[in-house]
């Protein structure tokens, strides 16, 4: 089954979905065996690797490395082409679709073309769209795009049905790594209830309560990453 498939199929079942997110640039190579035994006895799903701002082939060797200990699908999140291995599973092809860089909308996905035809990548188009949580992110920063406004529900959720009418097969809300807020519940219930294609969350969630709450207002798919970089006793203590 392809890992698309999967994700739709266990939707339709009912199943929360969870992404660890790991960035190669933050992460030491000699941890990652521990890192993934900790990932493997959690609530996640999937497993994302990337990053804003990553050394060539750094990627590559994470990936492999993650393989090794794993049977989660790993998926690349690359925060540019150089983060492209075909050591993982699959790659969420992104537009970052909240801005007007055409380098983040066309450009760097025709740089990417002579790479990924090498690769047996399950290519996932992806509409992403960041949605400004008080500070600069880092997207925000690499793209020299702005931010849609938070309180400006109506142009997130038009963003969000554009994107699925262009043919993206997902669509990921983004507050941004580290952000000091999740995405509004309200703004997640908003988007899903226009959406037919699977919704990704993340950014800034930190608790189990937000964890929740993403999922309530219909978060298909959640991200975590610094919440878990930070602590990776994380996943048990939600649980309890
Ligand atoms: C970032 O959405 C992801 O791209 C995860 O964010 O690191 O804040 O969990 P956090």
């Amino acid at each position: 089954m392809t890992i698309y498939s999967h994700i739709k199929t266990s939707i339709a079942e009912g199943e929360r979905l969870l992404a660890v997110l790991i960035d190669p640039d933050k992460t030491e190579l000699n941890t990652i065996e521990g890192i993934v035994t900790k990932i493997n006895q959690s609530i996640a799903t999937h497993i994302f690797v990337g990053g804003s701002e990553v050394g060539e082939g750094v990627t590559e060797t994470i990936v492999k490395a993650i393989k090794q200990h794993t049977e989660l699908p790993v998926i690349l999140f690359p925060g540019d082409v150089t983060q492209i291995t075909d050591k993982a599973d699959g790659i969420l092809f992104l537009s970052l679709i909240s801005g007007r860089n055409p380098d983040y909308l066309i450009g760097k996905h025709v740089e990417a073309v002579s790479k990924l035809t090498k690769t047996q990548l399950e290519v996932l188009p992806t509409g992403y769209i960041l949605i400004e949580n008080g500070k600069q992110t880092a997207v925000e920063r690499v793209s020299n795009t702005k931010p849609l406004v938070r309180s400006n529900i109506q142009q997130i959720v038009d963003t969000a049905k554009a994107g699925e009418l262009l043919g993206m097969k997902l669509i990921y809300l983004e507050a941004g790594s580290g952000a000091t807020h999740p995405i509004e519940p309200e703004i997640i219930s908003a988007v899903k209830q226009e959406l037919n294609i699977p919704l990704i969350v993340g950014g800034g969630i930190r608790t189990k309560e937000q964890l929740e709450a993403a999922y309530k207002a219909g978060a298909d798919l959640v991200v975590i990453g610094t919440a878990f970089e930070n602590n990776q006793h994380f996943f048990e203590q939600i649980k309890l």
